[in-house]
């Protein structure tokens, strides 16, 4: 059978790590990279061995050859260029956040569904080996019924060393990160119909908030906390894990610094390692996020031979972005 061919959009920081990954996943292909940087067009050909390079991906389409295009630009970029492959009737793989605002989310969805094209969003966190484990723990039932989560994430690391943009953006934390920790919230506890929620600026060098709780309610009495910080002084930085802790009517379900995970039930404890395997490009601490890549973007090709939706399809992910833009109407009403 024939290789599905993939064409990369933006070969910047993140997405050498869905370029490692497509390259041990079977039954793809990288058929072309396009970047409007001509170095990084250059650099990414010669690193992942890619014949066609472009700096626009008007061009790249034409030339066609191309399945599917994977969207690893910064945000601002995402609806041009998902609406542009939409129109060339190819599948597309969008990076979070799928767009910044609920409007253009919305547009990008329409486009697709429209076009008759498949959208899946590149929403990792959820394929983390402990996400993964947890999420089994709860479809086996084994803390009967979740009541009350928290999904936290707080570090003192310095994001904007290698993603600068971050610093300016007037929205920070929670579209960057909460984002992640929302949609594995639903994941977890199902779709939430509520969210308040609580924002702060504590480094001076920023302009957006880089320190966010929220409040979820997913009905029926079940709530969770979703928190996230850049400026924790903690020793040592647990960054990029997150922690989890998942009570239920017969147990408890807790995710620990270092991919411990313990099921708690009754005076009962077991605990597991559950770390993510290691590639040959993965690089500590980032390696559980480098392997959730390689995790999502295998599910991808499997939906996609399928002809079904991925997990993260466009449409699901909106209820994500609607959650992040409650959070930040609620904050903002808070002030
Ligand atoms: P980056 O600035 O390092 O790279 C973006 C690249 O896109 C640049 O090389 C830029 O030249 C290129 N680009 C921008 N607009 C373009 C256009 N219209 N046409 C062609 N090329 C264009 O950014 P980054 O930090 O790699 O972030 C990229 C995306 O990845 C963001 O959406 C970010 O949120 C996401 N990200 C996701 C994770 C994750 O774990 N899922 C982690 C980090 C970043
Ligand atoms: O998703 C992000 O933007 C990254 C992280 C490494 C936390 O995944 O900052």
């Amino acid at each position: 059978m024939s290789k599905v061919r993939i064409g990369v959009v933006g070969l910047g920081f993140f997405a050498q790590n869905q370029l490692e990954a497509w390259r041990v996943i079977e039954g793809v292909e990288i058929a072309a990279v396009c970047d409007r940087d001509p170095a990084k067009v250059e650099a990414a050909r010669q690193r992942y061995g890619v014949e066609r390079g472009y700096t626009d991906v008007a061009e790249m389409l034409s030339d066609g050859g191309i399945d599917a295009v994977d969207v690893a630009t910064t945000p601002p970029s995402h609806r041009a260029i998902v609406e542009q492959v939409a129109r060339a009737g190819k599948a597309v793989i969008c990076q979070k956040p799928m767009a910044e605002t609920l409007e253009d989310a919305r547009a990008m969805v329409e486009a697709c569904r429209r076009a008759g094209v498949s959208f899946t969003v590149h929403e990792n966190f959820r394929f983390q080996r402990p996400m993964r484990e947890v999420a089994g723990l709860l479809r086996d039932g084994a803390i009967g019924e979740p009541f009350f989560a928290r999904i936290s994430f707080r570090t003192p690391y310095d994001v904007f060393a290698n993603q600068p943009y971050l610093a300016t953006e007037s929205r920070f934390i929670i579209l960057d990160l909460g984002i992640h920790l929302l949609d594995l919230a639903r994941c977890f506890m199902g779709d939430a119909r509520d969210v308040s929620c609580w924002t702060k600026r504590v480094n001076p060098k920023i302009r957006g908030e880089d320190v966010a709780t929220m409040v979820l309610d997913h009905g029926g009495g079940r709530t969770s906390i979703v928190d996230c910080s850049y400026a924790t002084h903690q020793v040592p930085d647990p960054w990029p894990q997150t922690i989890v802790i998942i009570e239920g009517t017969e147990g408890t379900i807790s995710l620990e610094a270092d991919y411990r995970l313990h099921l708690t039930r009754g005076a009962e404890i077991t605990t597991r390692h559950v770390p993510p395997p290691a590639w040959p490009w993965s690089k500590l601490p980032l390696d559980i996020i480098q392997d959730s890549v390689v995790a999502l973007q295998k599910h991808w090709v499997e939906s996609y031979l399928a002809g079904r939706p991925a997990e993260t399809s466009g449409e699901d992910n909106l209820k994500v972005v609607e959650l992040v833009h409650a959070a930040y109407a609620d904050a903002e009403r808070r002030r």
